[in-house]
């Protein structure tokens, strides 16, 4: 495993570590990314799809989409980098994760203290009189409507053009400025507000570590890049982590 010595003693001595992790981590689970060779947007542009307008414009065609979606993620399995993420919030006296990603996989693994930035696509509402729906059948293609009022009903996740949930977006904001350590996992640091977190970080004085298969936008301002899959990364970090605090 290719860390330096200083992450080891910060990580050895750190009380508050954060996370914000993309959908690469969620990528050896078998969920696919968004701009990675055979991903989710190489078909479709995000305007065509996760956004109001595109939902207005066809509901059955984005709801579909999302159904698709769905599907996929409840097939799906946490991978190893997930439960290691889920074991390290037990050993910091103080650990956020942070997460763009919308599958649950996060919760799945046990993580408890997930905020989720772009809202979870196991949750629907209406867009008229905002009740939310859990149970939904997978299998309808069409869009469903509202049983209180008829309106048409949304997943409940953030679409371009947006704003982030603003409790959510606060608490990441803190967290990243009132870190000792923060990881920046499997994003390609593209979409704000979210890719600004690790910048805030660093700038107010945490040791900001990025792990990632490939260098991304924000590789240069941060003081260590891990090159490889969260999977394999994640759980030998947290051997190391339990070494180091003997837990
Ligand atoms: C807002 C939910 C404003 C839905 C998503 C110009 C400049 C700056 C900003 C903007 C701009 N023009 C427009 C904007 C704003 C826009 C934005 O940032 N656009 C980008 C594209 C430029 N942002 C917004 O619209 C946000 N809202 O700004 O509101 C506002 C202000 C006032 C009033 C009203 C509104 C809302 C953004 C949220 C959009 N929703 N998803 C859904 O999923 O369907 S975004 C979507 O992309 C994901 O949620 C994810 O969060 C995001 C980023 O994707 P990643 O997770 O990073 O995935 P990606 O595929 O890109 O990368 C994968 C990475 O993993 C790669 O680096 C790869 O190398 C790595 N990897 C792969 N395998 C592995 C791995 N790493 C480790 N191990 C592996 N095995
Ligand atoms: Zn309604």
């Amino acid at each position: 495993m290719i860390y330096s010595d200083r992450l080891i003693e910060k990580l050895k001595n750190a009380e508050k570590v954060s996370v914000l992790t993309g959908a690469g981590v969620s990528a050896e689970s078998g969920v696919p990314t968004f701009r990675d060779p055979g991903g989710i947007w190489e078909k479709f542009r995000p305007e065509q799809l996760a956004n109001f307008e595109a939902f207005m414009k066809d509901p059955d065609f984005v709801w579909s989409w999302y159904q698709h979606r769905r599907e996929i993620m409840r097939e799906v399995k946490p991978n190893n980098g997930h439960f290691a993420l889920a074991e390290m919030e037990k050993i910091f006296p103080s650990f956020s994760l942070i997460t763009q990603n919308i599958d649950n996989l996060h919760y799945r693994a046990g993580s408890r203290n997930i905020t989720e930035l772009h809202g979870n696509i196991e949750r629907n509402y209406c867009i008229k009189c905002r009740t939310f729906f859990h149970e939904i059948d997978i299998q309808e293609k069409k869009v469903l409507k509202c049983t209180n009022c008829g309106g048409l009903i949304r997943p409940d996740v953030v679409w371009f053009g947006e704003m982030l949930p603003v409790k959510e977006l606060k608490y990441a904001e803190n967290a990243a400025a009132d870190s000792d350590v923060f990881f920046t996992i499997g994003t390609s640091a593209e979409v704000y507000p979210a890719a600004l977190l690790p910048i805030i970080a660093k700038r107010a004085g945490a040791y900001s570590v990025e792990i990632n298969i490939n260098p991304t936008v924000i590789s240069f301002d941060l003081d260590e890049t891990l090159t490889g899959k969260s999977a394999e990364i994640l759980p030998e970090l947290l051997n190391k982590i339990k070494e180091i605090r003997n837990n």
